[in-house]
Parts: structure tokens; sequence; C-alpha cells
């Protein structure tokens, strides 16, 4: 390897750790001016998982020892769950080390807090993976908010509807353990759609950050089986598992939210939507326009102009539009995984030239903030100022 690739850590090899070890993978085909990464070491617990998932996911090596790996590498990936956030960043952060960090940042607004001060202090590249803000189709209805296209902001919209809890017999995971995630449907969805709408909206006219909120969240279902395993044997003979645990998070929140500049909206997000399995919906109405977005239709936004009269689906495919050009003929429509090869060509992007990634840990804590304002909202049954 010539000294300039960069020797990528990377905490965590399940979902996450696959969809960046599948982005890594692709940039020296589709992004050639990317920087050398190299998949030097995978981190995690346990030995013979970790070796099994280094050989798919490409990795020269493993460690079950993250604070030896944080100052031993270029790059360090926390892609673990939201209880591995803090520790890991900061001490990577502390050794001067680029951090890249899945969402939301921390599982409170304390934690991001010092999350977001180590990366100050570091000054060093420290990104937020909000991959949504990297779909072209969402980087066009920014440029045409920014280009003034709605005119003042008046009414956003933000709903991420997933629906793979419904069955009550769906097993418990640290997604559903307040002391794992530190909240559920609100901070595993609700971080995305928050800090798509900064993205979209918090330089616009009428709109700017949210700033007050009233939040309800809700658990439908208290206690889920524990799969296989250690902990939650399965009976013999029915295959049911015997052990049950709490869950102590939200399946679905809700908010009303008062932007800076007198905007309105709502927020929701729920793993009990029936029928959604990863609707992330956008919409904005201004004086002058208004658009729709759905991830299930990520390559489309739904556009109204002031002069049309009716909405028009955009097919956002064309060689200008943003990150196409690195892949396809017009039409020839990217998927969900695309969002994560953009966000790591530009962090690493970020790394290589020491500058600065967006979103950073700062953004991560601008969407604690609202957060954890909706947290508090629904334990007051007040509207709350965001911090
Ligand atoms: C599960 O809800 C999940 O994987 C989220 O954790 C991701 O952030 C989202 O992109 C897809 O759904």
């Amino acid at each position: 390897m010539t000294d300039d690739t960069l020797d990528v850590g990377m905490l965590g090899y399940r979902f996450m750790g696959k969809a960046h070890s599948n982005a890594l993978a692709r940039l020296p085909m589709f992004f050639p001016d990317a920087p050398a990464a190299n998949r030097d070491v995978l981190v995690g617990r346990d030995e013979a998982a970790l070796d099994d998932a280094a050989g798919r996911l490409g990795f020269d090596r493993i460690s079950t020892d993250w604070e030896a790996v944080v100052d031993d590498v270029d790059v360090f990936y926390n892609l673990g769950p939201n209880h591995v956030h803090a520790a890991p960043s900061i001490a990577a952060l502390e050794a001067g080390t680029p951090v890249f960090c899945e969402k939301p940042l921390a599982r409170t607004l304390d934690e991001a807090q010092r999350m977001a001060d180590a990366a100050a202090d570091a000054g060093v590249p420290a990104g937020i993976a909000f991959n949504y803000r990297f779909i072209p189709a969402i980087r066009y209805a920014r440029n045409l908010i920014a280009d003034g296209v709605l005119g003042e902001v008046r009414h956003v919209r933000g709903r991420y509807l997933q629906d793979w809890l419904v069955d009550p017999e769906a097993p418990w995971s640290w997604r559903n353990d307040a002391e794992l995630a530190g909240s559920g449907a609100l901070g595993d969805l609700g971080a995305h759609t928050v800090d798509l709408l900064h993205f979209l909206v918090g330089d616009a006219d009428g709109a700017g950050d949210i700033e007050r909120v009233s939040g309800h969240l809700r658990t439908f279902v208290d206690e889920r089986p524990v799969p296989g395993g250690d902990d939650g044997a399965l009976d013999a003979e029915s295959g049911d598992a015997t052990e049950y645990r709490a869950v102590t998070v939200d399946d679905a929140y809700s908010a009303q939210v008062e932007f800076a500049e007198g905007a309105v909206g709502t927020l929701e997000a729920s793993r009990f939507a029936t029928g959604h399995k990863n609707a992330h919906t956008v919409e904005i109405e201004g004086s002058t326009g208004a658009l729709k977005f759905d991830l299930e239709r990520l390559n489309e936004l739904e556009l109204l102009r002031e002069d049309s009269r009716g909405f028009e689906t955009v097919l956002v495919t064309d060689p200008e539009d943003p990150y196409v050009d690195h892949w396809w003929p017009p039409g020839h429509v990217v998927g969900w995984e695309h969002t994560f090869v953009h966000e790591n060509y530009e962090f690493l992007g970020a790394v290589a030239d020491g500058g600065s990634h967006e979103p950073s840990f700062a953004d991560g804590l601008a969407v604690q903030r609202v957060l954890d304002a909706i947290e508090r909202s629904d334990e007051t049954g007040a509207w709350v100022e965001v911090e």
C-alpha cells in the first residue's frame, strides 16, 4: 500500500458494517478520485464471528480491543450499537484519529455533547452517517429550496415508517433497550428525519432550525422474546423462547414542531406502521411551490413549481444531478446502498484533505437537542424549547 493509503479500523460488522464495507469496496471503481482506503482491521467482541465477517467484508485482520485500534489506524469507523458510540469515538479523537460514527450520535444529549466537544478539541474530521443527505434527489431538493423555487417555507412534514416490530413475537434486540439504544423509533428513525429537515430547510426563508416541540412517545408491546443463545434458551418442545425481556424505549413517536422563522411542521416515526417497510417521506410547502420525497422511491422528487397546475414527478438521474455521473446513464436508477458510497466518498476526501465533513458531530448534537426536547415534552405534556 502506498503511504497515502488510509488504513480503516471498523467497529461493527453486521448491518452497518456491511453497508460501509460495501461502500469502501465500490469507491475505487466508481469514484477513482477517492482517497485509497484499506480495510485494515475489523473490531468486535466475538473472535469467531469477527474472523468470518473479516473474510466476507474484506478486512486484513481482526481485533477485540478497540482501545488498541483507535490510535493504530488512519480512520476509525464506529458502527456499533448506540451505547458503544461515545467511548471509542472520544478515545479515537483524543488520539487524533478521524471518526465516522453511525447515527444517532449518542443515547442522550449529555453523551452527544461530550462527543461533539471531543471532536471540536481534536480538530480532525468527525462525521456522522446521516446517509440520506447523500441521495441525489435530496441534493436536488435542497438546491431548489436554496434557489427560492418554493418561496417562503410554511409547512414541513417528516415521517419515517417501518413495520418490522408489528409482530409481538419479533425478537428483542438492543434497539428495544433504553440503556443500549437511548430511545427507540425516535433516535433510530427520528434522528434521520430531524437531520434531513435541518439539511433541507435549515437555511431556507421561513424555516431555519426546529425551535419548539410538542412530542409524544408510545410503546405498543412492552416485552419481547429473547432469540436463542446464552440468555434466551428456546423450549425444546415448542421451540418458543423461554425468556422475555422488557422493551424500555418507544415503538413510535410523533411531534408538532415550530421552526425558528415561523414555519410549522409535524414529525413522526414508527416501527409499527403496518405495510410500510422503509418509508421515509418529506413534504414541504412554500409560498410559491412544494415538494414531496419518499425513500421507497428515492430516485424521484415530486415538485410543484409556481406556474404549474400540479405536481410533476422528476426522475433525478441525469449526469448533472449530484453523484449520478459516477454511476449509470439517465434512468438507470441508484439505490439505498449508493448513499453510503456517496457519504464515504465525501468523508474520506475530508480526511485526505485535512478538511471537515458535513454532517459533523456538531450536526449530530443539533439533532440530539431536538430528540431530547421531544422526550422532555413527552414527559411533561407541554411544549418545550429546543436547547
Ligand atoms: C432500522 O430501523 C434501520 O436500519 C435504521 O437503523 C437505519 O438508520 C435506517 O437507515 C434503516 O432502518
